[in-house]
This record gives C-alpha cells, sequence and structure tokens, in this order.
C-alpha cells in the first residue's frame, strides 16, 4: 500500500482547525489527522505543504514509527511546536488508516480497553465564588465528577478561564483609562479575527489570596463528591506556586495544573518540597524528553501533553508507558482548539492504557461538528468511542469550505507596570 496524496484542510468553524487528509491507493481508503496549533495555525500548514508532504507519497502507510523517526530526525532541526504539531497531524491520520485497514478501533490495536469509558473534566468560572459555585453546580448536574473551577481575580482584567467575566473585566478595563490597552494591543479583543491579542492585566499577589478563598467556599457550599481543580496556567514562581500548593491542601484539589512556565523543569522541586497537593503539567511540552525529569523524578502526579502538539499516539503511548513506572497517571490536553481527531486519539489511548487519569473534553457545537463528525461522546461522566475502525473521526471537505481560515491570536497577559507575562 502507498500514500499517494496528502491534502491539508483549513477551516474555520468558528474556530481556525488544519485537518490532514492522507490518501492512499486502496480506493476508498484515507486518514484524518489533525495539525491545529491555535494562533500560528497556517505555519504548520506550510511545514506540511510544502516540506513534509512531498515527503510521505509513495510512503507505505503501515510504517508508523518508521515515518515519524524519519519526519522527526530527518529534518536535523526537530522539535518545536510548529514541527511537533504537524508530525502530529500525519501520525494520527496513519493510526486512522492502520485502524480502518485492520477494521478495529484504534483503542484495539493499542492493546485493548482496559476501561469501559475515560472519565471526563470540564470547566467551570465565574466573576466570584457564588457565580463560579453556580457553574459548578451546573457542570455536576451535566454528570460531571470531576470539574476545573477559575474566578475572575480582583483589581485584574480579563482573568484566564472564566469567559464572560473576562469581557465584563474588559468593558471597565476600556473604560478606566488605563493607557495600555490600546497601545499594546491595538484595542482588540478576543475572537475578532484580524485584531492584535486582547491582552489581560494580571497581579500574584491578589491571585494568590483569591484561589484559596474560592476552593473553601466550594467545597463548604458544594461538598466533597466531587473532584475538584485549577489551572494556574503557568503564571506563578516556584515560591508562590508553592505556596498556593500549600494552602489548598485542605481542599483537597485532584490536582493543581501548569503552576509553572515550562522551561525550567527542575522548579518543580520546590513545590514538591512544600505540599501534597497533586500537580499536572504538560500542556506546553512537545516531546516525551521534555516530560521525562517530571515523571522519573516524582515532580507530577499526572502528565498532560497534547497529542495534538507532541507528535500524536506514537509519542504519547511512549509518554505514557514511561510514566507507568513512576505512577503518574495522564490526563491529556483537551480544549476546543484542537480539533476531533485529537480528541478522538486521546480516548482511544486513554481507554487502552492501564495509567490513565481523566480527560479534559469539550461540547463541540454543531457547526465543528457538521465538519469534522465523530468526537468522543459523553455519558454520565465518562467519553467515549465506538467501535468504528480508525479513530471514528472524519472530514467533509464541502463543509469545511464554507468557512475560510480567520487570522486569530491567543490573548496574552501584563503586569500592572505594563510588562509581559506568562498567559
Ligand atoms: C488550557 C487551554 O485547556 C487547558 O487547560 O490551558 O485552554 C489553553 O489555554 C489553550 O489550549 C490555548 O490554545
Ligand atoms: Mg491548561
Amino acid at each position: 500500500m502507498k500514500i499517494t496524496e496528502v491534502r491539508v484542510i483549513v477551516t474555520c468553524p468558528g474556530r481556525n482547525y488544519v485537518i490532514l487528509k492522507i490518501m492512499t491507493d486502496t480506493p476508498g481508503l484515507y486518514g484524518v489527522g489533525d495539525a491545529t496549533l491555535n494562533g500560528r495555525e497556517l505555519a504548520v500548514a506550510s511545514a506540511l505543504e510544502n516540506h513534509i508532504a512531498p515527503l510521505l507519497i509513495g510512503r507505505d502507510p503501515d510504517s508508523i514509527e518508521d515515518i515519524w523517526q524519519s519526519l522527526f530526525r530527518g529534518t536535523y532541526w526537530r522539535g518545536g511546536p510548529v514541527l511537533m504539531t504537524a508530525l502530529a497531524g500525519v501520525d494520527t491520520a496513519l493510526w486512522d488508516i492502520k485502524g480502518k485497514r485492520a477494521g478495529l478501533p484504534v483503542y484495539s490495536l493499542l492493546g485493548g480497553k482496559t476501561r469501559l469509558g475515560a472519565l471526563a473534566y470540564t470547566h467551570a468560572g465565574g466573576r466570584d465564588v457564588s457565580e463560579v459555585e453556580d457553574s459548578v453546580r451546573e457542570k455536576i448536574a451535566q454528570g460531571f465528577k470531576v470539574v476545573r473551577a477559575q474566578i475572575a481575580i480582583p483589581g485584574t482584567v480579563g482573568t484566564y478561564g472564566v469567559g464572560g467575566a473576562g469581557e465584563a473585566s474588559l468593558a471597565s478595563w476600556k473604560n478606566s483609562g488605563t493607557p495600555w490597552q490600546d497601545e499594546l494591543s491595538g484595542g482588540g479583543e478576543w475572537g475578532d479575527g484580524g485584531a492584535m491579542p486582547y491582552v489581560e492585566r494580571w497581579e500574584p499577589t491578589p491571585y494568590l489570596h483569591t484561589i484559596p478563598k474560592l476552593f473553601a467556599h466550594l467545597r463548604d457550599k458544594i461538598g466533597w463528591d466531587v473532584e475538584l481543580f485549577h489551572d494556574v496556567h503557568e503564571r506563578l514562581t516556584p515560591i508562590q506556586a508553592a505556596r498556593l500548593a500549600k494552602d489548598l491542601e485542605p481542599y483537597r484539589l485532584f490536582f493543581l495544573e501548569d503552576p509553572l512556565r515550562p522551561e525550567h523543569k527542575e522548579s518543580f522541586r520546590i513545590i514538591r518540597q512544600h505540599s501534597t497537593t497533586p500537580l499536572a503539567m504538560g500542556e506546553l511540552f512537545h516531546t516525551k524528553w521534555d516530560c521525562l525529569p517530571l515523571i522519573s523524578e516524582q515532580l507530577i502526579d499526572f502528565i498532560r501533553c497534547d497529542l495534538g502538539h507532541i507528535g500524536g499516539i506514537t509519542e504519547a503511548k511512549k509518554i505514557a508507558a514511561v510514566s507507568e513506572c513512576y505512577y503518574v497517571q495522564t490526563a491529556w490536553h483537551g480544549p476546543g482548539d484542537i480539533a476531533p481527531p485529537t480528541h478522538a486519539a486521546n480516548v482511544h489511548l486513554d481507554l487502552s492504557v492501564p495509567n490513565f487519569g481523566v480527560q479534559e473534553m469539550v461540547f463541540f457545537p454543531d457547526i465543528v461538528q457538521e465538519v469534522l463528525p465523530g468526537a468522543p461522546t459523553f455519558k454520565d461522566g465518562y467519553l467515549h468511542v465506538t467501535d468504528a475502525p480508525g479513530l471514528g473521526t472524519d472530514i467533509d471537505e464541502e463543509a469545511a469550505k464554507k468557512y475560510p481560515y480567520e487570522r486569530n491570536y491567543l490573548p496574552m497577559t501584563r503586569r500592572a507596570d505594563g510588562s509581559t507575562h506568562d498567559w
């Protein structure tokens, strides 16, 4: 069997996705992969079209590991978000082909089911503790057993993960006469196409005061039957993160996500020295080697790489295997800015590895399901994929054409003095 054509499809059904369709010389047999990198979509699409597709034509799609190694090492300039997202697109499409060829779902090729469904989590958020409480209750009513809780931070603007609260704060920011918003952001807002990135203002001191109070409130009002956790989004210094993890201990978080920026892994030792709050990290990593020190030193409890940004199923199954040795569980990244083929790949792996922990998920709107059908389904707190051969996802190329690419940026964060901070 041979690869005959590689189609790169960039579409924007509400948000941008880069989809790879790998065709074979067997009539009707193709694979669909996701190569979406939020805010830098066209860099990946160009790498695929101009540099990677020509290397795939004529290859046997069965040789996933060899294709993976030859694309990773064969570039010489390997790694990084753009190339590893492109590689993930190829890898997931090849696993899709392998499954279809075998007549088996990908989880079966990975060793078969070890569980009936993948425990799922969703996001709750609000402007104050009672809004967050309502939001968490709503998610519990939907069937979720694990919920992430985010809250607007007093005195800051547009806090990460707070949705509507961000917009409310943005209005007050614009009315506050603060000079930076227009100067530094071009006046952009979330999701308004060609605008410059929306700029959030954030300070650590009010943040560190607010988060423990939020979880005290949630445990007091909602109790202990739901697993709760929080995403720091890489904003703290090691000692600030250690303080937060320690202050949150009484509320027994499921985990504290991404407390530190991703570069200096050894800093996690400082948090570990001070707290037993479980830690999760990984959505900004690009290879297994990024994960390795955190896993082998047991500095984290959950590894949450993005299959769409670390080279796909092939890399993730190795990360899961190493993690198993060190009691680290998987919690793969699953936001709306990666496409259904990656969400499906997540769940196929979740079902097959022994050390699965939890799976982040979103409910895709109808417009995404029209273009990219087959995302995992949610029932009573768990995610499921069908037994269809391959990943079970697809692309409707005609529907995709109706939604052309729209340039968009992730927001960014600045401190009160105007200096850049991690978003
Ligand atoms: C995140 C994402 O889902 C998460 O945990 O941290 O929302 C992240 O901000 C986006 O994927 C960025 O595109
Ligand atoms: Mg996160």
